[in-house]
């Protein structure tokens, strides 16, 4: 038996762990007690990887469709599919009729960043992601702030003495746009050492259950709780430095935020006037103190004003930028604000908006359209019409509201190629399907989630084991798509492929504006990295370019082989403040005093005299589960994972509903029936749903999650009920009706 030190990397915890290889399987996984991030441990996922690896549901070899059938075949067989059809496609149609759409899963696999070449070679603007069923308004209102989407503040919760959270549940997610393994032991010790969580979420959590305070605020109710301590804040002036210093003129945002008093929010977001005010203060009047928000805020109908809300107070109370309040990261390699000049730039008006979407005009945000257009590029004829799609990772028959539209468009494409390790509701539409390979034949460094790190830190797992024969990488997989659509042909020398990609590389980060390899001979670099497999290129260069970087001998400093060299992780150190070098503005200030939140500002006013819904639906996510992937693992069933509505006991009481009883929850959107299970840990009038479940046609594909489907609360989504900044969907505070449907 061997054993090797690795990353889960199933979710954004990134924990480290030690894993059990015997006969090239894994057959244990076990926290990494030496890890300077993780705080030794895993969660119930992690264990079960060796289950996820060895399912034999899962694809290890391509699938193609033959004769309306998908079935099992060689990867020549599935780059032929495809060669006879994307050419005649973009021909025909161009570029824009292929859209390419990742999703979650493609956070599994360190190959995924190579997409950009086949964004290129087919030249789309069709790009879509999961972000905008998600976290795309807290990233907008980072651009339009601070420069760039990921300048996000993060709370640093090792030395944090007050944290707020809101709409976030960790002892479940484990924690969102913070990577921060171990996160309930991390909130833990803010109240072990005196310190105080307090939780605003309509359902009481488990995160709310450990916490010091609990409030069931209002589903959508988070903006005027936040402009009521905002209006609190500055009246009462600043208690510590700030980076208010930095953020100009804030006359007319003073003016607008004047008429949210306490008492004209209060009722709005279920928070007694007083006690927004003692929040408020105390929020000033501690050191060390942050405000934190995640699914809750970011998808709901003030998604983007509640980030800036959120922003605003963090800045109004003294604490952003501050050590224990909410900082900002400083990552390895591949951060955008640790690039050019530092405290000014172009900001985030060059990256939103570029281009929109062709039926309802939406703007790109950093490279990609809300995902809410996809369905309408998809129906509407016409030049750039989306009649093939590439998934990476992705469900969107789950995870997007109509799931039966969906599903019909799915069905309906004329070329849809998936990557993804299942046969899933979505991709059981496709024409090919590309398996990742498995976990040991892949190497790990999750530089994505390391720029939401609680620590500046990095770790890189080269594969344990080489390709077998049958398997291929993402990356190579990728590479030869890309080749298809250059007119190459699948069938291209890709070590002649690596090359140009390797040269690219290189000349791109010389021109790049501030790169430290200006003037240097791009052979030189080339020939340094050459030395590399081609997937260690890019992370080893991007690393070396960084801000901690060598860059290629001409200063002291990391490159991969130092993280290779410390298979624990490299640690750098805890968040630093960083402002106003991070800035990227314009101006060079936090260009605070945004318009749309102005205007934001005013549909709340109106929403908060508006009438409310009888019931409203608010999500969640469970332990033992991941989205709609690892459904089909037994060992991570378990009672504690099922698909259940819960509902407050009183109201249960009032429709007639028992314990074991069905509810019809409904809407204009659509209907499903699903158990209940009463509760008095939910706010009277809200009722709550996980996410991830749904089916139907996993029979024959997927056992396990078959047998128990459950229910797709995306029937109930409203794909035009989406953020006027970002067009992100809302998926949280859906009102809905609730009836009796009989005995489960
Ligand atoms: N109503 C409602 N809808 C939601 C949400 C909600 O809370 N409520 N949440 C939203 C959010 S936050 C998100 S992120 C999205 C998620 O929705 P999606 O982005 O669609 O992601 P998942 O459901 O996680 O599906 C991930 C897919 O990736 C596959 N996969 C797993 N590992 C790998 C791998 O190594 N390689 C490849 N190629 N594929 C792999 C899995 O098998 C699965 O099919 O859903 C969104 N939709
Ligand atoms: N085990 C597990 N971990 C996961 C995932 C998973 O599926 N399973 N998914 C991953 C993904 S893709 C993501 S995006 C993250 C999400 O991570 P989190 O955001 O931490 O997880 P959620 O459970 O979606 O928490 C959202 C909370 O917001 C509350 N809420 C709903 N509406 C409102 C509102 O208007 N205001 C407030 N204040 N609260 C509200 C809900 O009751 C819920 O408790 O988790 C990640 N981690
Ligand atoms: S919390 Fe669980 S699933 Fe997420 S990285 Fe850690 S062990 Fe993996
Ligand atoms: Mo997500």
């Amino acid at each position: 038996m061997i054993r090797r030190r690795s990353t889960c990397s199933l979710c954004e915890a990134c924990c480290a762990c030690l894993i059990d290889i015997q006969d090239d399987e894994i057959v244990r996984v076990r926290p990494d007690p030496e890890d300077p991030l993780a705080k030794g441990y895993i969660c119930a996922k992690g264990a079960a990887i060796p289950e996820y690896e060895a399912d034999p549901d899962r694809l290890r070899q391509p699938m193609v469709r033959v004769d309306g059938e998908l079935r099992p075949a060689s990867w020549e067989s599935a780059f032929e599919l495809i060669q006879a059809r994307l050419p005649t496609i973009l021909e025909q149609h161009g570029g824009n009729a292929v859209a390419i759409y990742s999703g979650n899963g493609a956070g599994r696999s360190s190959d995924f960043s190579e997409i950009s070449h086949l964004l290129s070679a087919i030249g789309t603007r069709n790009y879509y992601t999961s972000g905008t069923l998600d976290q795309i308004p807290f990233f907008a209102v980072n651009a339009l702030l601070f420069g760039n989407e990921y300048s996000a503040p993060i709370p640093d919760l090792d030395r944090c003495k007050l944290l707020w959270i809101l709409g976030a549940n960790p002892s479940e997610s484990n924690g969102s746009m913070v990577t921060a393994p171990g996160i309930v032991g991390r909130l833990a010790r803010i109240r072990k050492e005196g310190g105080k969580v307090v939780v605003f979420d309509p359902r009481r959590t488990g995160t709310a259950r450990r916490a010091t305070e609990y409030h069931a605020i209002t589903p959508s109710g988070d903006a005027a709780f936040l402009a009521a301590v905002a209006h609190v804040l500055l009246e009462a002036g600043p208690a510590k430095s700030n980076a208010l210093e930095l953020c100009g003129d804030i006359t007319a945002l003073k003016a607008e935020l004047e008429k949210f008093t306490p008492e004209t929010c209060s009722a709005a977001c279920g928070i007694d006037a007083g006690e927004i005010r003692r929040l408020a203060l105390e929020l000033r009047d501690t050191n060390a103190a942050a405000v934190y928000g995640r699914m809750g805020t970011t998808t709901q109908q003030f998604s983007s004003l509640t980030c800036w809300l959120i922003a605003l107070v963090n800045i109004l109370a003294g604490n952003l930028d501050a050590p224990g309040g909410a900082m900002f990261t400083k990552p390895v390699s591949s951060q955008a604000n640790t690039y050019g000049q530092p405290g000014i730039g172009r900001g985030a008006q060059s990256r939103m908006g570029r281009w929109r979407s062709r039926v309802r005009k939406a703007p790109e945000m950093f490279g990609e359209l809300p995902v809410s257009c996809l369905p309408e590029e998809m129906t509407t004829p016409g030049q750039d019409q989306v009649r093939a799609l590439i998934t990476f990772g992705a469900n969107p028959v789950v995870s997007n509201p109509h799931p039966d539209r969906m599903a019909g468009l799915l069905q309906n494409l004329e070329l849809f190629i998936s990557f993804d390790i299942y046969v899933t509701e979505s991709n059981r539409f496709a024409d090919v399907i590309f398996p990742s390979p498995p976990r040991l034949a892949r190497h790990q460094f999750e530089e994505y989630f390391y720029k939401f790190a609680v620590r500046n830190y990095a770790r890189y797992t080269p594969a344990f084991r080489e390709l077998k024969e049958g398997e291929s990488s993402d990356r190579e997989t990728i590479l030869r798509l890309a080749a298809i659509a250059k007119g190459d042909g699948w069938a291209v020398d890709i070590d002649a492929v690596e090359e140009a990609t390797l040269e690219d590389l290189v000349c791109n980060e010389i021109r790049r504006r501030g790169s430290p390899l200006k003037d240097r001979d791009p052979l030189d670099i080339v020939a340094q990295l050459r030395v590399l497999p081609p997937h260690e290129r890019r992370i080893d260069l991007g690393i070396r370019v960084g801000p901690y970087g060598d860059a290629f001998g001409t200063r002291k400093g990391l490159s991969l082989q130092d993280l290779k060299d410390q298979p624990t992780g490299v640690d750098l150190g805890a968040l630093a403040p960083r402002l106003p070098e991070i800035l990227r503005t314009p101006s060079g200030q936090i260009e605070i005093a945004q318009e749309f939140a102005m205007i934001e500002l005013g549909r709340l006013s109106n929403w908060i005299k508006g009438e409310r819904p009888r019931f409203v639906l608010v999500g969640r996510r469970q332990l033992r589960s991941l989205n709609s992937a690892m459904r089909n693992i037994r060992r991570l069933q378990h009672n504690t994972r099922s698909c259940k509505l819960t509902i407050n006991t009183q109201d249960a009481d009032e429709l007639g509903i028992g314990e074991l009883d069905l509810a019809c929850v409904s809407n204009k959107n659509g209907s499903i029936t699903v158990e209940v299970e009463l509760s008095d840990d939910i706010a009277p009038g809200v009722v709550s749903l996980p996410h991830g479940w749904g089916g139907p046609g996993l029979e024959g594909f997927q056992e396990v999650a078959a047998t128990e489907a459950g229910v797709n609360v995306n029937y109930l989504t409203d794909p035009e009920a989406v953020d006027p900044l970002t067009g992100t969907v809302q998926l949280n505070g859906i009102a809905v009706d609730i009836a009796r449907a009989g005995v489960a």
